[in-house]
């Protein structure tokens, strides 16, 4: 309450939570304890569940790293800038949209980053579009022994040999040690659990029992050495008693990879497919006092949506121009059913062309091999096993109604390969803006 005149002339401000943004690469639903894995261990992102509300029916824009990155970063569809799989790598972002960086600097946060990046043109690296501190990662020299390992060595700071992933857990600490006294934003994407899993450090590897399949062995000691990060920061918030001033946000930019034995259940298929498990991915969201801790949120929901909620918490108000919706009051419990009436998927490939969209129980898809619009009820068949098309006409034409409408809004797109994202800065260390 605001007194016109009185004792009291202004309520306080509430304080800005700190925001935590863990974007997960590769991270497969089923590949997750608290979501039903039952052969790989994730105890931290458990706990992280535990302590907050558990999202069972959360989305990535796309099957694949880019335009997943991309839009949860604008809040936008990808396929609104023409960007639309990973052959279009190197698709500039909207310049005249903040990106969920820019807006969070704009609210007063400090924004730092650790991780990968994998959006934008060549020019729109993280130091360009919002981050004031990115951690560095290490200069790939083609002529290492380290390159030895694999042939995509990008996992082992060649300056020093130590484990990416194990570095990060390093570096975030020390940007939530260095910034406890003011509002902060950090996005930690790690290149972890996407390939190449076999570099993992062996000591991770020892603690997987039981999984006889040694690529699955391997992406569960690269799942744990993630997971430790994630421990990591949960302990630094507390260690700095600054769990119940932050909202902490767990996800993944896509499926998992069937080549690193990803598994999916209760979905078929992963990464780059055209089945739902390459969209459907596991997501938690925690702040202790405000999101009630043990709870599930079954509704509808989209990456898209990280960015307004994150603006919201901040006491922001989201972009003009934004196609996810403000989570919170769902998170919360104070509001239930879904988000997103209809969210729409387009992912261009080689291999694979999809159209697709979710409503309620539904998943309406074609790829370009296909006559006509398949449709599966994923309340009763979230294998996607049997096309009910023909028993459903009615909702059939509803939902290839709306994606028309949605269609038809997108610009044209290109078929060819661009390049590379936006640079990011190599080396040991924090780079900030200041340097650029
Ligand atoms: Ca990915």
């Amino acid at each position: 309450m605001q007194w016109v005149a009185g004792v009291c002339l202004a309520t306080a401000q509430p304080e800005k939570p700190n925001i935590v943004f863990i974007f997960i690469d590769d991270l497969s639903y089923g590949d997750v304890g608290s979501f039903g894995c039952t052969d790989l261990s994730t105890p931290n992102i458990d706990l992280l569940a535990e302590s907050g509300v558990k999202c069972t029916n959360a989305y990535a824009v796309m099957p694949v790293c880019t335009p997943s990155r991309a839009g949860t970063m604008t809040g936008l569809y990808p396929q609104s800038f023409g960007l639309n799989g990973n052959m279009h790598r190197g698709t500039p972002i909207p310049e005249d949209h903040p990106t969920m960086a820019e807006a969070m600097r704009d609210a007063g946060y400090v924004t730092g980053m650790v991780g990968r990046w994998d959006l934008g043109s060549k020019e729109q690296g993280p130091l360009q579009e919002g981050f004031m501190e990115v951690a560095r990662r290490s200069f790939i020299d083609e002529d290492s022994p380290l390159n030895e390992l694999s042939d995509y060595p990008t996992t082992y700071y060649q300056e020093d040999e130590v484990y990416w992933t194990d570095r990060q857990g390093d570096e975030v600490v020390d940007f939530i040690d260095r910034h406890k006294d003011e509002p902060f934003f950090l996005y930690y994407a790690p290149l972890a659990v996407h390939s190449p899993v076999e570099e993992v450090p062996e000591h991770y590897m020892e603690s997987i029992q039981g999984v006889d399949d040694e690529r699955r062995r391997e992406l569960g000691g690269t799942l744990l050495a993630v997971d430790y990060v994630v421990g990591r920061i949960m302990q630094a918030l507390e260690d700095n008693n600054l769990e119940r001033n932050t909202l902490v946000i767990l996800s993944s930019d896509n499926g998992g990879f069937d080549g690193d034995s990803a598994r999916h259940y209760p979905s078929q298929g992963g990464k780059g497919t055209e089945w739902d498990g390459g969209v459907h991915i596991p997501t938690v969201a925690s702040w202790p006092g405000t999101i009630p801790a043990g709870t599930e949120y079954d509704g509808l929901m989209s990456t898209l949506d990280f960015y307004p909620t994150f603006v919201a918490a901040a006491g922001e108000q989201p972009p003009e121009r934004c196609d996810g919706r403000n989570a919170l009051p769902f998170l919360t419990g104070k509001e239930k059913g879904d988000l997103h009436d209809y969210l729409y998927f387009r992912y261009v490939a080689r291999h694979v062309c999809l159209d697709a969209v979710r409503h309620g129980q539904w998943r309406l898809l074609r790829t370009r091999n296909d006559a006509f619009w398949r449709l599966y009820d994923l309340s009763t068949d979230p294998a996607e096993a049997h096309d009910v098309a023909q028993e459903h006409p009615d909702v059939v034409r509803e939902l290839a109604t709306h994606f028309a409408q949605w269609a038809t809004q997108l610009p044209d797109y290109s078929g060819v390969y661009r390049g590379e994202g936006g640079e990011y800065p190599r080396g040991i260390g924090w780079a900030t803006a200041s340097d650029q």
